[in-house]
């Protein structure tokens, strides 16, 4: 077991009578349909049996005994017409399923339906999971469907296969052999996140290479795309603003010049005939040196409206980002995409999506939800969460983004009052938008298990899950994980879910407690740098977030400072604002506080920060022991490889306390408290280490 298989194991089942039980339900199979995406389905459920059952049921096309399964749309399979299933057909939508206990002919049955032959895939994986994580198949009732239109992965993958913060080897895009050789390894991406109901996919990093759109490239997206299909995966692609002068020869990229507009329908048109269900384009513009339409004095509605333009007779949308920060704008950079985007609410065309990170800065292990999030009701807004653990120890650390994600969705934008959730926003429900997405960054490569660390596996899965059902719990998520993807036994789950479970308040704690962000080395951005200062753009540094100085620590966003706060609705302002009751978690993101300053533990700022970076050692040693106790319980590859990289987080986090310990001490000049293990080295030597060989670096 090296972790190749992921979620997707199939081992048979371990308990005898659970197994007994499970074959009498599956005891003939009529399949119906024959498209590309139905064979698929068909070549997963036998897959699936033939390894969890160690089953081979036989075909049929009549149902003569109990335990015959049922799959196929309401179109293809007759006999499900006769069972009055209209109206819950109704209600799952284009990829929604239906998996049914039912009697047919006196027999029992188990019918897996849907509207679509997506639909019946998305079930068909369902329903593997159920033996997987060893549910009962009698009686069954579930109607299940998305409650967002789009779940789509962004690789931050170059054409020279290197990753944007991919720490789990190189893309698994091989260009050079697209279209000739179709590695099989493309069909297991493809089934992967099928399985998790995920139907989009932008090949190529937001900071995009204009080559991607000639055609010597299109053939080969259009290769990849051809083995999505079936899968209900689309394929989009990142654009390059000033691709028309760098691969068209024109003089300008102006949104507004017809030239240029033509261009793009044209460029669009050419794109839709080789790939004819192509997704659309994700685009990062004047945002870390990117082009876009500011460099022509326009505005982000006015380019993403051109390129939305050009691909809206085709169905395909544009997914804009709000990432933008700029060190010449003489503000807290937090506060820059909310004032660039909202005076465009409403002005953006219909297919496209303004793409905003759940926080204002970074994808740091912990941070408040983005302003925007609310203040734009008429423009679809799409959350971008990072799987790619580029803030929280690579694919080095355990860290698992569930309760991150959870943390974001669950927030309260009150921007119609109480409930007015984060995931109320980004499902369309709040504003009745008329598309709801969201994106994760992935942290996927060539590496055999996929994503480097055995447990980034459980980032891409709970983001599918996520995207799938924002409703769902990160503990339910984890669940069904662990058990597809280590084991059943109920000790063990309970062990691996404790180490899960408080995987990213263990980093926040060693890295970035209440509320500190981007203390990390400079541009790799890995290990401790709370020291970093005078570089080429000062909010590229730690001191222009931390603010530490003999007077205290923190960011003043309130009415005092940077006036952030301002933008969010009243109630979130004014809870923050209040140092009674906003919460210690996000206390040194929006106020500058003395080292004196007394916290809830009634314990000093000073002691308080130090107590949660030990703390964030103490939780990773914790992890440790109960990972150990595992031994005999996990697969002996696995188990050895998550134990090693647990030293290596052990012995990384008491770097990372030690050095912010120090660091802040500086200006504190308290004493680290007594019964505290002293830090080994004196600031001067943690400095001085570099991360010479990090990737990024
Ligand atoms: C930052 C990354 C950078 C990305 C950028 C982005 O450091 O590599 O290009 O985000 O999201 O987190 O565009």
């Amino acid at each position: 077991e090296d972790g190749y298989r992921l979620w997707l194991r199939y081992d048979k089942v371990e308990n005898a009578q659970q197994l007994a039980a499970y074959k009498q339900s599956v005891t003939q199979v009529l399949f119906s349909g024959n498209s590309p995406t139905i064979s698929a389905a068909r070549k997963e459920l036998f897959q699936g049996l033939s390894g969890l059952l160690q089953l081979q049921p036989t075909e049929t096309k009549t149902v003569s005994q109990n335990g015959a399964l049922l799959i196929g749309t309401i179109a293809t399979t007759p006999i499900l017409s006769e069972l009055n299933l209209k109206s819950s057909l109704e209600k799952i939508g284009t990829e929604g399923f239906f998996i049914k206990s039912v009697k047919i002919n006196q027999k029992n049955a188990t019918i897996i339906t849907a509207n679509t032959d997506t639909g019946v895939l998305y079930g068909v994986f369902h329903f593997l999971k159920l033996i997987q994580t060893g549910q009962s198949l009698s009686n069954l009732s579930i109607e299940n469907s998305p409650k967002l239109t789009h779940r789509i992965l962004n690789h931050w993958d170059n054409l020279d296969r290197t990753v944007e913060r991919g720490y789990a080897g190189f893309s698994l895009w091989e260009w050079h052999k697209l279209p000739d050789y179709l590695d099989p390894r493309y069909t297991d991406y493809a089934r992967a996140n099928a399985s998790v109901g995920i139907n989009g996919t932008v090949l190529t990093n937001v900071n995009a290479n204009a080559l991607i759109l000639t055609p010597a490239f299109l053939e080969k997206v259009k290769a990849l795309a051809g083995i999505f299909r079936p899968y209900g995966i689309k394929v989009y692609l990142t654009t390059r603003f000033s691709a028309p002068v760098e691969i068209g020869g024109l003089k300008t990229a102006d949104p507004l010049d017809a030239e240029v507009q033509m261009w793009w329908k044209k460029k669009a048109e050419e794109i839709y005939t080789y790939i004819p269900d192509f997704g659309g384009f994700l685009v990062k513009a004047n945002s870390e040196g990117q082009p876009g339409p500011q460099n022509y004095g326009r505005n982000h509605a006015d380019g993403a409206n051109m390129l939305a333009d050009a691909v809206a007779s085709k169905g395909g949308i544009v997914m804009w980002r709000a990432f933008v920060y700029d060190d010449k704008v003489p503000d807290d950079r937090a506060k820059q995409a909310y004032n660039e985007f909202t005076p465009l609410n409403g002005k953006f065309r219909k297919n496209v999506f303004v793409q905003v990170k759940n926080g204002a800065i970074d994808f740091q292990p912990r941070e408040p939800f983005h302003p925007l999030f609310g203040a734009m009701p008429q423009t679809p807004l799409m959350m971008e969460f990072q799987l790619t653990q580029e803030y929280l120890g690579f694919a080095t650390h355990l860290a698992y983004l569930a309760p991150l994600f959870k943390e974001c969705l669950d927030s309260d934008t009150y921007a119609k009052g109480k409930g007015a959730t984060v995931a109320k926003v980004i499902d369309g429900s709040l504003h009745k938008y008329s598309m709801s997405g969201m994106a994760g960054v992935a942290n996927i490569g060539n590496d055999r298990n996929w994503t480097g660390h055995p447990f980034g596996q459980a980032n891409w899965y709970s983001y599918g899950r996520l995207a799938w059902n924002p409703a769902l719990s990160a503990e339910e998520i984890a669940e069904e994980w662990i058990q597809m993807t280590f084991t059943n036994d109920s000790k063990a789950l309970n062990s691996i879910k404790e180490i899960i479970m408080g995987s990213r308040e263990a980093v926040v704690n060693y890295m970035t407690p209440l509320g500190l962000a981007h203390l990390m080395g400079y541009s790799h951005h890995y290990g401790p740098g709370p020291w970093v200062s005078n570089k080429k753009r000062d909010d590229w540094t730690a001191t222009y977030y931390h603010k530490a100085d003999s007077a205290g620590i923190g960011f003043n966003r309130t009415s005092t400072g940077s006036k952030a706060l301002s933008q969010y609705f009243p109630p979130v302002k004014a809870q923050l604002e209040n140092l009674q009751t906003c919460p210690e978690k996000y206390l040194l993101w929006f106020h500058h506080l003395p080292w004196t300053h007394r916290m809830k533990s009634e314990k000093t700022l000073w002691e308080d920060l130090v107590g949660h970076y030990y703390l964030g050692v103490e939780q990773v040693r914790n992890m440790q022991k109960t990972w150990d106790s595992l031994k005999g319980s996990i697969d002996e590859y696995r188990f050895a490889q998550v134990k090693s990289l647990l030293s290596i987080q052990e012995k990384e986090a008491v770097l990372w306390r030690n050095s912010c310990v120090l660091y802040f001490q500086q200006f504190s000049k308290m004493p680290i408290p007594a019964g505290y293990e002293k830090p080994a080295h004196p600031l001067t030597y943690y400095e001085k280490l570099e991360y010479k060989f990090v990737p990024g670096n």
